[in-house]
């Protein structure tokens, strides 16, 4: 294939998007309607960095939707499953987000950076308009808007070395989704404990685009005695760690409780939350299918890159794999996969539809271990 995706003015450009060119990008993805980083031309030292080093990734397309006002709560209970009841001043939590059929339509991370103001750091769905249409039909006193917020991630081991360099060792006590306002240099930021990766690391989010260039050099230089570069949110490794992507791993049917994500919903709460009578149903018959991990066969599978491909159990339709993937760690071809119970629970007699012709496939949970298969 020779033809390229033209750079144009209706998705935006990030923040740090100049300063990505200069470090080499070599192929964005679009999230949020926002072009993002994914690979620098070198997935294997990508990889590498993330596992064993540090990478940097501008991830600005997780944009926050800010809901800002004296309902700001309670509509952000209307919008997750998840029991915001012991809402932590300083501490995010992942949250599902539900319609009205309990299909999973975001998976954003929640954080409360004021009395009156809540962010959803969201996937790649327009959470803006959903969460303002919910505002206005609810008759909510709150605004819901998109604010100058852009987050540029630090994962890796060696993650917490480079932060400690930047802004001070108290970050080393930050635990996990802690987050707080701080800046560096006068840059206004928000640094939390969190990032697509299972690799730990933080995260930047910026608050004033304009120095967005700034931060990125800043980052760069205190990384460089770690080595640290450019990576994008990783594909292998979050493959292997079975992180969720909203829209790739699901479709428009798939629910949290098939998702894994059971944990982080509470039915049994006052709120009326928005899905909240669809997922007691699904609760109580049951799920149809489960959010598992498949083991291929043949070749290593040569792309970081994949739609969803057809998987059938003696000649039948039983779901699909989301994201196929080599990986170097394993030394085995996978993928994540949205299956029938049936399928999961026999565990093998499996085949993939892939762009690499028909492979054979058994079921193992997820995150991927060696242990398991
Ligand atoms: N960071 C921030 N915003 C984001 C993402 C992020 N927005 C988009 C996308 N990622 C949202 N999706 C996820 C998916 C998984 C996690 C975070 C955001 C995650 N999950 C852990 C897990 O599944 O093991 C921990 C969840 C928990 O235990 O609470 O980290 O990455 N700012």
């Amino acid at each position: 294939m020779s033809f390229q995706i033209a750079i144009g003015p209706r998705i935006r450009k990030s923040p740090f998007y100049n300063s990505t060119v200069k470090a080499g990008v070599s192929h964005f993805t679009t999230y949020n309607h926002m072009y993002m980083p994914v690979s620098y031309g070198d997935p294997q030292a990508e990889y590498d960095r993330l596992m064993n080093g540090v990478d940097m990734r501008d991830v600005a397309g997780q944009r926050q939707v800010s809901l800002k006002g004296p309902d700001a709560l309670e509509l952000a209970r209307l919008l997750t499953p998840r029991n915001l009841d012991n809402l932590t001043p300083g501490v995010g939590k992942y949250v599902p987000m539900t319609n009205s059929i309990g299909t999973l339509i975001n998976d954003p991370v929640l954080l409360q950076v004021e009395d009156d103001e809540i962010w959803l750091s969201i996937a790649d769905s327009d959470m803006k308009f959903w969460a303002e249409g919910v505002a206005v039909a609810k008759g909510l006193n709150v605004q819901v808007f998109e604010p100058d917020v852009s987050p540029l991630a630090i994962q890796g081991p060696k993650a917490d070395d480079v932060v400690a360099s930047l802004l001070g060792d108290w970050i080393r006590d930050v635990r996990y989704f802690g987050f707080s306002k701080t800046e560096l240099d006068g840059i206004p930021l928000v640094v939390a404990r969190s990032g697509w990766s299972k690799q730990g690391g933080f995260e930047f989010y910026l608050c004033d685009s304009s120095r967005g260039d700034e931060l990125w050099d800043k980052v760069a230089e205190a990384g460089k005695p770690y080595g640290i570069g450019p990576g994008g949110p990783n594909y292998i490794e979050r493959v292997e760690s079975g992180l969720i992507s909203v829209n790739a791993d699901t479709d428009d049917w798939a629910n949290p409780f098939e998702m894994g994500m059971g944990k982080f919903m509470d039915l049994d709460q006052d709120v009326d939350f928005i899905g909240k009578a669809a997922l007691k149903t699904i609760k109580a018959e049951g799920i149809r299918r489960r959010f598992c991990g498949l083991i291929m066969d043949g070749e290593p599978f040569k792309s970081t890159n994949s739609h969803q491909c057809p998987v059938t159990m003696n000649g039948d339709y039983v779901g699909f794999a989301s994201a196929l993937a080599y990986s170097p760690r394993l030394e085995w071809n996978i993928s994540t996969a949205l299956i029938s119970t049936e399928a999961a629970d026999h565990g093998k007699d499996l085949l993939v539809d892939t762009e690499y012709g028909m492979r054979q496939a058994v079921v193992t949970s997820l995150p991927f271990r060696r242990e398991n298969a």
